[in-house]
């Protein structure tokens, strides 16, 4: 009943503007939620907290009868208030809590609050990915809301309408697919919250619902894995190559343009058939259940794979071990991220070229964030540096890779 007291209510308002309370406040009411069944009353509970609820009840009444309400239930407690006095530190609340921005709490705060939407946990790649945001938020000091949306777009949105309504500071998003966000991000816009988008693009008519994007040049990686290709049949003097292709979650940057980057590079090249190009989804499983299809259909007419990730290439190098070919000789292996799985097998002579595609984008979007925070304008686009790892070269002292 204490917390019910008219005083802790009107504190808790003010407290609850540092977002360092709030994220702390909120990492709290989730780890109960994962250990036991919970009822939860609250403001957030619902579109923050925990969004995933199996249930959600929205109850509201009138200010004025909420008002009503507690000064009986003050009298009946003995210490009864006077009911203009309860209406305005009703109404008082119900502005902090809707304008967080605009309370001097909050503008006295140096710690930028960012809501960070992760697609999911699909690959080694993903999983090196929320780390990097996590421990660079750590490095950075700022204050980080991550919610793993599970490879659904609809949980993306349900997220980032979460943050919106916390009131962070920036909204930073790896978009699953390409398509259909202008409606939410329209949203922030409205609620003057910059976007930045991290990993993979979207399509969009209005260019101003995003701040910036900061990721991999997808096209470049592409034609890297086209120009290894070149170089290996040149090097092979291969008369004729027959290509199978596995690709990423459809309608995603990096499904489109590393296609695209590649299929450039090699077009016009009367050496290269390419005999069929199908979805991985960036899934081990769905490699190897690929790579299983496409070898019933070809067999040993298939010189070249190139998969848009590690993830999908060890799956399907256990299809190839087990249809009795040799994966790197019998069949040249390209693949794009640059997992550590994928050196090995590189200096094991069992895939070909490793395409690098980084991860490690934490300080940047930290760096950003920050920037974006304090009312600063940053690049529309910014691509880290990547690196690209074959048979022809001397990987003695490559670093280990991280992820
Ligand atoms: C690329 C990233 C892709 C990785 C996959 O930036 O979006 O998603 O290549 C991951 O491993 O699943």
């Amino acid at each position: 009943q204490a917390i019910r007291e008219n005083q802790v209510s009107r504190y808790a308002s003010q407290v609850s503007a540092y977002p360092a309370v709030r994220a702390f406040l909120l990492e709290m009411q989730r780890n109960l939620a994962r250990t036991h069944d919970v009822i939860m009353d609250g403001r957030d509970i619902g579109t923050v907290v925990l969004p995933q609820a199996d249930l959600k009840i929205f109850l509201t009444a009138s200010v004025e009868e909420r008002a009503r309400r507690r000064m009986l239930e003050l009298e009946e407690r003995g210490t009864p208030e006077p009911y203009a006095a309860i209406l305005r530190a009703i109404q008082e609340r119900d502005w902090n809590d809707t304008h967080r921005d605009a309370a001097p709490l909050r503008q006295a705060e140096d710690a930028v609050l960012l809501g960070f939407s992760q697609l999911g946990s699909e690959s080694a790649w993903r999983v090196g990915s929320t780390r990097s945001i996590e421990e660079a938020a750590e490095r950075h000091g700022v204050s980080l809301m991550m919610l793993n949306a599970y490879q659904k777009q609809e949980k993306q949105i349900d997220a980032i309408r979460s943050f919106i309504s916390y009131r962070v500071d920036v909204i930073s998003f790896a978009p699953i697919v390409e398509d259909g966000w202008d409606t939410v991000l329209t949203e922030a816009k409205a609620a003057g919250i910059p976007v930045i988008l991290v990993d993979r693009l979207i399509t969009t008519e209005d260019e101003s619902l995003y701040a910036c994007f900061v990721g991999a040049d997808f096209i470049k990686e592409g034609r890297s894995a086209g120009e290894f290709l070149l170089k290996k049949a040149d090097a092979m003097g291969a008369k004729h190559l027959n290509i199978v292709e596995i690709t990423g979650t459809e309608d995603s940057t990096p499904q489109r343009q590393r296609h695209q980057g590649f299929h450039d590079t090699i077009a016009g090249d009367e050496r290269f058939t390419v005999l069929e190009s199908i979805s991985g989804d960036f899934l081990v499983s769905k490699g190897e259940e690929c790579m299983r299809y496409l070898l019933d259909k070809y067999g040993e007419d298939i010189d070249v794979l190139y998969s848009h990730n590690d993830g999908m290439t060890l799956g399907a190098i256990d299809a190839i071990r087990e249809y009795g070919l040799s994966p790197g000789s019998d069949i040249i292996i390209i693949t794009v991220d640059g997992e550590q799985a994928a050196i090995d097998l590189l200096k094991a002579g069992e895939i070909n070229c490793v395409v690098e595609c980084t991860p490690n984008l934490g300080d940047s979007v930290m760096e950003l964030a920050k920037k974006l925070a304090a009312g600063e304008t940053v690049p529309k686009m910014s691509h880290p540096d990547e690196d690209v790892f074959t048979e022809f070269d001397d990987l003695s002292d490559l670093a280990p890779r991280g992820y």
